[in-house]
């Protein structure tokens, strides 16, 4: 059994030997010659023609000339962090893989979030699908859980993809608009694809805008296999559940931080875990038996669907924790190579035909991303354990493999690399009985498009369903061709006929009694129409209480931003023992001033400020404190961006809190009229305030709030 430490030593050492530190050294060239002039060129005279001889202009400017790689195809906006992996309880039962049967372990983790469709240098809060990768360095080779932050996808078929990404991505002829899926080819293609209405309605749904990404769930989505000692098959769905619960901004602070912090994201991970607030997540499984395999309303292999909770429970086997940014970007989140192909003995693959499709395509696109076959031996990429193969040469090798073969079977090197054993775990593919005609065509099985859609609706609270309606009026209303929306509305119709008239009323439209037949068009020319048209919804679950985010956790503060609006003169004694109380439970405490650098209290302190209130937003922040002291107040009140920054956080329905005469302040903005509402504190005990602040917001004031001109 391996020692606690040493998976997550292992990854660390490795890395290690590649790093490079400056720090009092000299600068050098590529080929180690010491530099004393890195800013001038070499000339003919001081103000003449820049010589070709200088290979010291050419090195550096070469080397700049090509520092870009193409970027991800989807995917390509993404933040990173080290962690490791730790198994609460064997689960040999189902798998064999050591990650899932040796609880001493600590498998280290490299975890990539990203959005889907936008650039790299997209802005962090569009509403989206989030990729959540995770890379296992375990020690029988490295897993990667390439997953999302969502439990179903668009489509059902790889073939597909393409298309998907097309319609999704900037319209071809114009380049517009950037990451973003408002627009008419996105609609174009999802009415025609209903298969697409299920992940979709996710998308408009809060989980599209998370508050961070520590506040997200992780899905494996495909239906996998668990594989024990004995050879035995259970299929497996993956999920990770974020200790923090799940929490989202509403769609105006996604717009709006957008503009004032498009890295809020990244820059929110990255400060949590350099704050030594290491983000958590469990990690679950779903398990069923290979003989209920057909037992349910829909087929495992379809991507399109989940299994409820409430049909298969959720069992939490482990936990993962995120302790270490990166060294470097491009160097470790850049050049991750994630490969759904990258499994250990214990786990397999299933014969869903949108994962089947990913075995091929993500070692292809780093083919052309990372520009050689030995993307491998970059250190980020690098498996914990040894690799010995007769694969040779190719661009950019870094292994200096030794010998005279490279070929199996030999006898000049003893035979070597040998080829392992089972009882050395050697890899075996899941030994599937197939007796099928090659066949071109979607599974009658998979045709079922509107009850789960209809399921994810239902089992959402008031003020959801409040956001995924407004999410479909803004979306579709940056739609121009009046087609696509009218059949938009007839299929949110047949998954909830409130919402579409809602939706309808926001668009200034009529639901259609009809559209042009066929509704489903992803299918093959020749196929039988009739057969591939999806049925009416049907209703075996009421609810499932896991699908929504009002049954999260809402216990905690920890990483929250608390903005204190203060100026000279403020009370220290109100500050103080709130300030104390925030901080013990974890909470990031900021002090905005109307000027930067400091403020001085009531009682003659010197405070330095975090940020000015003409640098930050509202948005920014999950709360507001305001303390006493008059003078404060006075001039607080002379700057209207304070009560701005106040009617905002009202209308994102957050806490917001004062003492004495910081409810001078709030009489001057929309939260005069709402005092008795329950997330405005006033006079409030600190715990009144962290319990109010844990709950994230107060969505019952969401009526109100949609009424706040901010
Ligand atoms: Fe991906 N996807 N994908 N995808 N995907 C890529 O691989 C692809 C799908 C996901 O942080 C690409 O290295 C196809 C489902 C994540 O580096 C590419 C299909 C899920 C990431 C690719 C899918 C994902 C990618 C682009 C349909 C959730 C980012 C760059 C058959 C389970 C990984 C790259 C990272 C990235 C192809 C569908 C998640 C082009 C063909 C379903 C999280 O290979």
């Amino acid at each position: 059994m391996a020692n606690k430490n040493t998976p997550e030593n292992q990854k660390t050492k490795d890395l290690k030997q590649f790093e490079k530190d400056a720090t009092d050294k000299v600068m050098t060239t590529n080929q180690g010659l010491k530099v004393n002039d890195t800013n001038n060129s070499l000339k003919a005279g001081e103000r003449g023609s820049t010589l070709l001889e200088d290979f010291l202009l050419r090195e550096k400017i070469t080397h700049f000339d090509h520092e870009r790689i193409p970027e991800r195809i989807v995917h390509a906006r993404g933040s990173g962090a080290h962690g490791y992996f730790e198994l609460y309880e064997s689960i040999e039962k189902y798998s064999k893989a050591g990650i899932f049967t040796d609880i001493n372990r600590k498998t280290p983790v490299f975890v990539r979030f990203s959005t889907v469709a936008g650039s790299k240098g997209s802005p962090d809060l569009a509403r989206d699908v989030r990729g959540f990768a995770v890379k296992f360095y375990t020690q029988e080779g490295t897993w990667d859980l390439v997953g999302n932050n969502m439990p179903v996808f668009f489509i059902q078929d790889a073939m597909k993809f393409p298309d998907l990404v097309h319609a999704v991505k900037p319209e071809p002829n114009k380049e517009i608009p950037q990451a973003a899926s408002a627009h008419d080819t996105f609609y174009d293609f999802v009415s025609h694809t209903t298969e697409t209405l299920h992940n979709q309605i996710w998308a408009m749904s809060d989980r599209a805008i998370p508050r961070s990404l520590r506040m997200m769930e992780g899905f494996g989505i495909h239906t996998f296999r668990l594989i024990n000692d004995k050879g035995e098959s259970h299929f497996v769905k993956f999920h990770w559940k974020p200790k923090l619960g799940v929490h989202s901004v509403t769609w105006d602070e996604a717009v709006k931080i957008n503009g004032a912090d498009s890295d809020f994201h990244r820059r929110d991970l990255w400060d949590a875990i350099d704050a030594g607030h290491y983000p958590e997540w469990e990690f679950g499984i779903q398990v069923v038996a290979q003989e209920d395999e057909h037992k349910f309303e829909f087929d495992l292999l379809d991507p399109t669907k989940l299994i409820p909770e409430e049909i298969v429970p959720v069992q939490i086997i482990g936990k993962m924790t995120l302790n270490r940014n990166p060294e470097n970007f491009f160097a470790e989140t850049e050049q991750v190579a994630f490969l759904p192909g990258h499994i250990v003995p214990g786990i397999d693959f299933t014969n869903d035909p949108l994962l089947q499709g990913r075995l091929f395509s993500y070692r292809d696109t780093q083919l052309s991303r990372l520009g050689s076959p030995n993307f491998h031996q970059i250190p980020i990429n690098r498996p914990v354990g040894e690799v010995h193969n007769n694969q040779r040469d190719g661009h950019m090798q870094m292994d200096i493999p030794k010998g005279q073969t490279a070929y199996f079977p030999n006898s000049i090197g003893g035979g070597c690399p040998h080829l392992a054993k089972m009882a050395e775990g050697a890899f075996h593919s899941y030994e599937e009985r197939i007796d099928a005609k090659k066949i071109r065509t979607r599974s009658e099985s998979f045709n079922d498009h509107f009850s789960q859609p209809a399921l994810f609706f239902r089992s959402l609270a008031k003020w959801e369903k409040q956001h995924v309606t407004d999410a479909y009026i803004f979306e579709l209303g940056k739609c121009n061709h009046k087609h696509i929306k009218e059949r938009m509305l007839w299929l949110i119709a047949q998954i909830d006929s409130t919402l579409a008239e809602d939706v309808a009323k926001g668009l200034g439209l009529k639901i259609p009694k009809q559209i042009e037949q066929p509704i489903n068009q992803a299918i093959g020319a020749d196929a039988d129409v009739k057969k591939h048209q999806p049925p009416a919804k049907k209703n075996y679950l009421d609810s499932d209480p896991a699908l929504s985010q009002a049954n999260t956790k809402f216990d905690s503060i920890q990483t929250r931003q608390i903005a204190v609006l203060v100026a000279n003169g403020f009370s220290m004694s109100d500050y103080k023992s709130k300030k104390q109380a925030f901080e013990k439970e974890g909470a990031m405490v900021k002090l905005i001033a109307p000027h930067g650098g400091t403020v001085i209290c009531n009682e003659n302190m010197e405070h330095e400020i975090d940020a000015s209130i003409m640098t930050t937003e509202s948005v920014l922040f999950d709360a507001i404190y305001i303390p006493g002291g008059k003078k404060s107040i006075q001039e607080l009140l002379g700057q209207a961006k304070f009560k701005k920054f106040i009617n905002e956080a009202f209308k994102h329905c957050k806490t917001i809190a004062a003492d004495h005469e910081g409810e001078e302040l709030l009489d001057s903005t929309f939260v005069a009229d709402y005092k008795d509402d329950k997330a405005v504190l006033i006079n409030e005990n600190p715990k009144a305030i962290i319990t109010s602040i844990a709950k994230h917001r107060n969505w019952d004031r969401i009526e109100i709030a949609n009424k706040v001109p901010a």
